[in-house]
């Protein structure tokens, strides 16, 4: 068996000892242009040149979550298209919103700008039902998400395509019902794929509806977010904050407003990282079944776009 290795951005070496420890027999090695066809490739934003000389892949193996960059190229139409399931994002996905949603909830901002002023002073607490944290996406990670904040005792929604059970959340579906669900957030956590669907969902008018003085947290992808759209909100004090880890150019160049925004705090697209050998176990195990032919979980379907 033959596996390529193509990984924009990534260190290859260490991928390529735990694929081959993964597989001894296996030939397992980094693309390059004219490069024997492989049988499964690994990939994280590869050019098409990849795919146009791989028409023969069975497997494609994305080692992120969303896939949206991914299916934006010609890829070998009989591959599979798997995407990362979980392979520890989830918790760390729930670590970074819960702390979030926290950081408002009991204004640590407000007792850390008193406590460098050398003030010693109380907040009167905020009251835990008025505080609704809408999930958008509620798939392996929305759903641990979603799930986690229940632990805190926050009233939880969540909105999908599809409908869904999950205890102590307030299931939302489809677009009939979004703006109710976005009329009962305070805060709106967004973990959906970016598809031609979802593609500038957080906007003026649907932004406007979350509850007044209301918190956005953008973990999924920087183009669901109209920028320009925030900052007016924020402006007008319709919207008191947003934490956002993903934007519509990465890196943020310099002079981008958020940087700076006192309302906005940001990340470099960290909440959630892949990590290198539960991903290659998650591969390893993938590749495996496909070869017996065994169904596996996360394969992408291209219509839907996620
Ligand atoms: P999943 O595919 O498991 O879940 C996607 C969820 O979104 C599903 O619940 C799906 O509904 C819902 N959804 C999709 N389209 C729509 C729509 N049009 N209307 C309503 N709901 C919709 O994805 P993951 O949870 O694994 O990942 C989510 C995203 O998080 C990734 O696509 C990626 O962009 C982002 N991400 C960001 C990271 C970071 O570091 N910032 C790291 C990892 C992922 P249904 O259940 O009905 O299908
Ligand atoms: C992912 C990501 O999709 O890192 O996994 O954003």
């Amino acid at each position: 068996m033959k596996i390529t290795f193509c990984c924009t951005g990534t260190k290859p070496e260490p991928w390529l000892a735990g694929l081959r420890a993964a597989f001894p027999g296996a030939q397992v090695e980094v693309w390059q242009a004219g490069a024997p066809a492989a049988d499964h490739a690994v990939v994280w934003a590869p050019p098409q040149q990849f795919f146009d000389e791989q028409t023969q892949l069975k497997g494609i193996f994305n080692i992120g979550a969303g896939v949206d960059a991914l299916l934006k190229l010609r890829l070998p139409p009989r591959a599979t298209v798997v995407r990362l399931d979980d392979a520890g994002m989830s918790v760390q996905m729930a670590e970074y919103v819960c702390h979030a949603v926290i950081r408002y909830f009991r204004e640590f901002d407000g007792y850390e700008a008193d406590v460098k002023a050398g003030k010693w002073s109380y907040r009167k607490p905020r009251e835990r039902a008025l505080f609704p944290v809408g999930v958008m996406g509620l798939g392996v990670l929305g759903q641990r998400v979603a799930q986690a904040l229940t632990q805190f005792e926050f009233p939880v929604l969540g909105w999908s395509r599809s409908v869904k059970a999950i205890e102590g959340v307030r299931c939302f579906a489809g677009a009939a019902q979004f703006n109710d669900f976005l009329r009962a957030s305070k805060v709106l956590v967004n973990l959906l794929p970016l598809t031609p669907e979802t593609r500038d969902i957080m906007r003026l008018d649907t932004l406007a509806q979350l509850q007044a003085g209301g918190y956005v947290i953008n973990v999924a992808r920087g183009a669901h977010l109209v920028e320009e759209d925030l900052l007016t909100l924020l402006d007008r004090g319709q919207l008191a904050g947003a934490t956002l880890d993903v934007f519509r150019t990465e890196p943020l160049p310099a002079e981008h407003p958020f940087w700076r925004h006192p309302q906005i705090t940001i990340t470099p697209h960290t909440s959630a990282r892949t990590l290198r050998d539960e991903s290659i176990a998650q591969i390893a195990g993938k590749i495996r079944a496909l070869e017996a032919g065994q169904p596996i979980v996360g394969i992408v379907d291209s219509v839907r776009g996620y």
